[in-house]
């Protein structure tokens, strides 16, 4: 009976310990114990572990995790040796390389720069060695991390023979992080940034998320909301962003701040933050000298300046080129840099809202001084399901222009709904601005490769909070994952990404591995057909953006009305940007501009959004505007019930309580989906006249009933 208990009691603390194990903490570094055959290659392959110098701090973190992964891989640690022997594993820098005798190609190693690695079997004073080799520490634990990713997969290691290095040089997550705890536009909880505790308690967790980040090559963050408060640049708070910077630094992380403009004003009395008036650019000056003297490896600022209600150099009548190269000025000394925001809209212009930005900074091309990034959304509005790339990448040839894309899904379902987002940075990434003939891709404008630039980056605005699973949902870590390996290389195709993010959080099984592949290859473009199909945008509800409010008309600023987005009435449907509207085409170049012209004749995604149609305009499947939309309205819905069949069948995969957890959302995004369809063409249908047609399922219920839902809790406002 004793004995009985004593089994079930063990059997009881197993099933928690697994349960823990899978809550989607441990993101793609969980290290589940490899498979027999597996582990016995890789046990014949690395015996033992050459570790090096390990008083450098990014040396001894690569060593440690290479340490951990090993022994929760196969069940123990790596001896330990000082010299190669038969089958080590050994990090060697270029340098320490050359003074081996060795048979390893080093003219691959020059290729590799500052970050980049090689990973390859070699000899090395004779002995048959795994060999992690780079220019730098840092190459080193990227190496490390690609190693141990390698063996999650299950890679052969006889095979392995691989070199990577960045293609882009800032790869920057952003948090809208306040310094309240709160998040805009976080559906993970609240920050993961205890302001309030830092300099004092640095939590563990502080670890972990350097090393989910550098596992991907991200090297840096900016800590606080661009929205920001210019108490960040407090000498307090530079004391706690100081407490961060030291414990991601190893990692190869640096911290950035928001900057507000106007913090000399709020924070010291000054009269105005005019750019023009020497005390203020001493102020700034000076302000990076504070900053740099505890925090030497500081990456720079990030501004919002000028746009909604954020301070900047307009307010002086100056130019953002006047405003960024301030701060530009009082960072060059240390090699910091200004990442300014290109997001600039007013509600005094009253300008097609997407052509501002371009009509703002396109006449600033080659003004900025050499250490400012100018950062651009990737579409012209606002992060929606599916935008045209932004008409300033490759409008600016003299200024390197960064990349920015929203990881948190503000406008495609918060934590609750399925959006794999790599296809849609796929997407933006792949399309040809041709400004340098055929293949000048968006990609080719930010690695810098197109107009030879040296400073090159990119922003993902994060998805991470608190939650124990980091981003409020298991599938949301994808495109954590799935940004920094764009990052790194924007080249990626989006379905290896998902196929290894797949394997490295659930399982390499390709009977899960493929239909899940499925769920999240058409779970982006289930969004767009359910939300805003044929280039609709912006028609979620105000301020929160959580469900459909395509009614809302009655905002002071026209642009924050779904209504000025969708200009449907009895006529027709979509906003006219090409000549007899607001000629926003032509911000784009000849090629680009003349395949989106002819809405008879041209990619239908984009459709509505660059053209105003009658509904009985015919579509190219011979079908009217009307019938298509509600097609697309109805194929939305479809998808996302297909998305959690297919989830159903892979219960036999997946934990319970990943399970579990990715089913309740699955059945919210049905439910959503649904009600996205429904009062979208309840309303259309009102506005057009138009009925729906007989052998379609109307709206469950009237407009009325979608007009009045209200959902003032909605998270992340
Ligand atoms: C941080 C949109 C979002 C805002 C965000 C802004 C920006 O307007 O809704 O929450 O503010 O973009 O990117 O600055």
């Amino acid at each position: 009976m004793r004995i009985f208990t004593l089994l079930l009691l063990i059997a009881a603390s197993l099933t928690s310990l697994s349960a823990y194990a899978e809550d989607g903490y441990d993101l793609w570094l969980r290290y589940q114990t490899l498979p027999k055959s597996y582990a016995k290659e890789v046990n014949r392959t690395i015996k033992s572990l050459v570790p090096g110098d390990v008083s450098n701090p990014t040396r001894a973190l690569a060593i440690e995790e290479l340490q951990t992964g090993f022994s929760k891989m196969l069940g123990k640690p790596l001896p330990t040796k000082s010299n190669a022997s038969k089958a080590s594993l050994m990090l060697l820098t270029s340098k320490a390389l050359a003074q081996t005798s060795n048979d390893v190609d080093t003219a691959r190693l020059t290729e590799l720069g500052d970050e980049g690695y090689l990973i390859t079997q070699a000899k090395i004073n004779k002995k048959p060695v795994t060999l992690i080799a780079a220019n730098s520490e840092q190459g080193l634990l990227y190496g490390a991390f690609e190693l141990l990713q390698q063996m999650q997969l299950q890679t052969s290691l006889k095979e392995l023979n691989r070199s990577s290095s960045p293609k882009i040089q800032r790869r920057v997550l952003d948090h809208w992080d306040n310094l309240d705890g709160s998040v805009e536009r976080g559906y993970a909880g609240s920050s993961i940034w205890d302001w309030w505790e830092l300099p004092g308690v640095t939590n563990p967790r502080y670890k972990d998320y350097a090393r989910a980040n550098a596992a991907l090559g991200i090297n840096g963050t900016v800590l606080n909301n661009v929205n920001s408060k210019a108490i960040s640049l407090d000498h307090r708070y530079i004391e706690k962003t100081a407490a961060l910077a030291d414990v991601f630094r190893p990692y190869g992380i640096k911290v950035y701040l928001s900057a507000r403009f106007n913090a000399p004003m709020e924070l010291d009395g000054f009269e105005n933050a005019d750019p023009q008036n020497p005390k203020v650019r001493q102020w700034w000056k000076d302000k990076a000298k504070e900053i740099y003297q505890i925090i030497p490896n500081f990456g720079g600022f990030l501004v919002k300046a000028n746009s909604e209600g954020q301070p900047g150099p307009g307010d002086y009548g100056r130019s953002h080129a006047e405003g960024a190269n301030m701060l530009a000025e009082a960072l060059e000394p240390y090699g910091g840099i200004v990442m300014w925001r290109a997001f600039v809209y007013s509600e005094h212009d009253a300008e097609d809202r997407g052509k501002q930005a371009y009509n703002e900074f396109k006449p600033l091309d080659g003004k900025f001084k050499d250490n400012v990034l100018l950062q651009v959304k990737n579409g012209a509005i606002d992060f929606q399901p599916r935008e045209p790339y932004h008409p300033l990448f490759g409008a600016m040839p003299n200024t390197p222009l960064m990349m920015e894309f929203q990881i948190t899904k503000e406008y495609l379902g918060f934590a609750t709904h399925i959006a794999y987002l790599a296809p849609l940075y796929q997407e933006v990434l792949e399309a040809d601005t041709f400004v340098k003939g055929k293949g000048s891709t968006v990609a080719k404008v930010i690695d810098g490769s197109l107009d030879s630039h040296k400073l090159t980056g990119i922003a993902g605005v994060a998805n991470i909070g608190h939650h124990r699973n980091w981003s409020g949902s298991i599938f949301n870590q994808a495109n954590w994952y799935a940004y920094g390996r764009l990052a790194w290389d924007p080249y990626t195709d989006s379905q290896a990404i998902g196929r290894d993010w797949l394997a490295l959080t659930f399982t390499n099984e390709e009977k899960f591995v493929e239909p899940a592949l499925g769920i999240m290859m058409r779970s982006r473009e289930a969004v767009v057909d359910y939300m805003t199909p044929l280039g609709l945008a912006h028609l979620m509800a105000t301020g929160h953006h959580y469900g459909p409010g395509p009614w809302v008309s009655d905002l002071p600023r026209p642009e924050w009305n779904p209504a000025y987005y969708h200009k449907a009435d009895k006529n027709g449907i979509g906003f006219d940007r090409t000549k007899t509207g607001s000629n926003a085409l032509s911000q784009y170049p000849k090629e680009v501009a003349q395949s989106f012209a002819d809405p008879k004749n041209m990619d239908e995604k984009f459709l509505l959004w660059f053209h105003h149609l009658p509904w009985d305009f015919k579509l190219q499947s011979g079908k009217t505007l009307w019938r298509g939309l509600i097609e697309h309205y109805d194929h939305g819905v479809e998808e996302a019930k297909a998305m959690q069949q297919t989830w159903q069948s892979l219960k036999p995969y997946v934990d319970q309580e990943r399970f579990t957890d990715t089913a309740q959302r699955l059945q919210i995004q049905v439910d959503e989906a649904q009600w996205w369809r429904d009062a979208c063409l309840a309303y259309f249908s009102e506005v057009s006249g138009k009925a729906i047609p007989k052998d379609i399922t109307p709206p469950k219920h009237d407009l009325q009933y979608y007009i009045k839902l209200s959902y003032p809790y909605a998270p992340g406002n």
